[in-house]
């Protein structure tokens, strides 16, 4: 069986050729939460610790793209009306600019504003799944699981931003829902440090109690070790 070096053990990928398969999750790659003046800004937050991970997210992109590996991006947003957006979200905390309000790049957290989008590095290509969530986790009120199933997806590997909000919501969704969960620690990134430390700390506590932890290197020397001659 080929595994990944990740902490607490090794973690095992799907063999190739067996009709299961392992995806790239990259969460919320998203104007509004890595560059000045979207929302993860108006909450006061420096958005410049985000963009250090871009360069790793893109290295594991191609890597997955060249492998014929599934890609599934995630977008945090809400319809232009709010329907979807509960008023305790909205209320919540002490932003300069509030979801639905306009500001430098479109309208705050709403679906097809500028800030909305994904930063053009990590620019979704044709054939890739993109998710749009009104929530933290990638699985509520959306048809990922469906998704996932229809391309027999059975392991996960989690990169993207905020690592103790979103991406840490989503696979512990994905885990509840069986799924293999890996993260990579130098692909993810909090506008706290300490929360992401804690975070990548506890997640592989107690045995692996949410999954499993690596590196993209190593996570990359793995997968082409495993898929080199195709991943069907
Ligand atoms: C936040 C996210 N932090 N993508 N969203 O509100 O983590």
């Amino acid at each position: 069986m080929n595994t990944v070096g990740a902490s607490p053990s090794p973690y095992p990928l799907p063999p190739q050729n067996s009709g299961a398969h392992v995806a790239l999750v990259v969460i919320d790659m998203q104007r509004d939460f890595v560059e000045p003046g979207g929302f993860g800004a108006a909450l006061g937050n420096k958005v410049e610790l985000l963009q250090t991970i871009v360069p790793t997210v893109l290295k594991l992109l191609k890597t997955f793209r060249e492998l014929g590996l599934p890609v599934i991006h995630t977008r945090e947003g809400h319809r232009p009306d709010l329907s979807d957006c509960p008023p305790a979200k909205k209320r919540r905390g002490d932003a300069t600019l509030r979801i639905g309000d306009p500001g430098p790049m479109g309208r705050i957290l709403i679906l097809g504003e500028p800030g909305n989008d994904i930063i053009p590095q990590l620019r979704p290509e044709v054939g890739e799944l993109v998710i749009d969530k009104p929530g933290k986790g990638a699985f509520y009120a959306t048809d990922l699981q469906e998704r996932l199933k229809a391309l027999r997806v059975t392991h996960l590997v989690f990169t993207g931003v905020t690592t103790e909000v979103c991406v840490q919501t989503s696979m512990r969704e994905a885990n509840d829902r069986g799924y293999e969960c890996l993260l990579v620690e130098d692909g993810t990134e909090s506008y706290f440090p300490e929360f992401k430390q804690a975070t990548v700390r506890m997640i592989q506590s107690q045995g692996g109690i949410v999954g499993w932890v690596t590196t993209a290197d190593r996570l990359i020397a793995s997968l082409r070790q495993t898929y080199a001659g195709g991943a069907a």
